[in-house]
C-alpha cells in the first residue's frame, strides 16, 4: 500500500520503512513537491500530530499519517516533552539538544535520570483521524555512546538493553521496543482490520 508519511525526518522514515515493511510503500511531503515546513503549533503531541496529518491531508487529499515524538526527563519536570525538537532553540541541531540537556541535568545532581520517549501517530483516513500511542522508558546516559539513530538516541538508554544507548543498539532492537515501532505496529494492525 501507497501512503504519505507526513514528515521530514530522515531519522523516522527509515524505522517506519523497516517497521512497516514490504507492504508499505513511504511517499514525503518532499517527494509530493510539498517543501515548506508543515507547522507544528499545538502543545501536546497528539495535537501537533493531528496538525502535521492535517496539513498533508488538505493539501493532497490523500490519506496519510504523522508522527509527534517527544522526550520527557522526570528532573527536568518533563520537559523538553513536546519542544524535544527545538528545545536548544529554532533550526538547533540534534547535538545542540543534547548539549542542552546534559547541562540542564548537571544542575540536578543526585536526582533519578528517568525519562521516556512518547510518540503520537495519526493515521487519516478519508479524513477521519485515528490516533495510535507509544511509549518506551529508560534514562539518560551522562554522555553521548553510539553512532546510530537520531536525535537524542546518543544519550537514551531503554530500559531494556540498559546499559547501551538507542544509538549502540541496531534499528531492529530499537523498533523492536521504541515508543515508533509500537504506534507503527498497532497502526498496521488496525488498517489490516479495517481497510
Ligand atoms: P517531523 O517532520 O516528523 O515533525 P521532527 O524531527 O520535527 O520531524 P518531532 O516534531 O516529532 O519531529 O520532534 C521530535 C524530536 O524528538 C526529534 O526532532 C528528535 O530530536 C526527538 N526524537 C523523536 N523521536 C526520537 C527517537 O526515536 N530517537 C531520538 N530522538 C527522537
Amino acid at each position: 500500500m501507497k501512503i504519505i508519511f507526513a514528515t521530514g525526518n530522515m531519522g523516522k522514515l527509515a524505522e517506519a520503512s523497516e517497521i512497516l515493511g514490504q507492504g508499505f510503500e513511504l511517499v514525503t511531503p518532499a517527494q509530493m513537491g510539498i517543501t515548506e515546513e508543515i507547522p507544528e503549533t499545538g502543545d501536546t503531541l497528539r495535537a501537533n500530530s493531528l496538525q502535521k496529518a492535517e496539513y498533508i491531508y488538505q493539501k493532497t487529499g490523500l490519506d496519510c499519517f504523522a508522527d509527534d515524538s517527544g522526550l520527557e526527563v522526570d528532573a527536568l519536570g518533563g520537559a523538553p516533552g513536546v519542544y524535544s525538537a527545538r528545545y536548544a532553540g529554532d533550526h538547533c541541531s540534534f547535538d545542540d539538544n543534547i548539549d542542552k540537556l546534559l547541562g540542564e541535568l548537571a544542575e540536578h545532581p543526585g536526582e533519578p535520570r528517568t525519562a521516556r520517549f512518547r510518540t503520537v501517530v495519526t493515521l487519516l483516513v478519508g479524513g477521519e483521524p485515528h490516533f495510535f500511542d507509544g511509549v518506551v522508558e529508560g534514562k539518560i546516559a551522562f554522555e553521548r555512546s553510539g553512532t546510530r539513530g537520531f536525535g537524542y538516541d546518543p544519550i537514551f538508554v531503554p530500559d531494556a538493553f540498559a546499559p547501551k544507548t538507542f544509538s549502540e543498539i541496531g534499528i531492529e532492537d530499537k523498533n523492536a521496543i521504541s515508543h515508533r515501532g509500537q504506534c507503527l505496529r498497532a497502526m498496521a494492525a488496525w488498517m489490516a482490520e479495517n481497510l
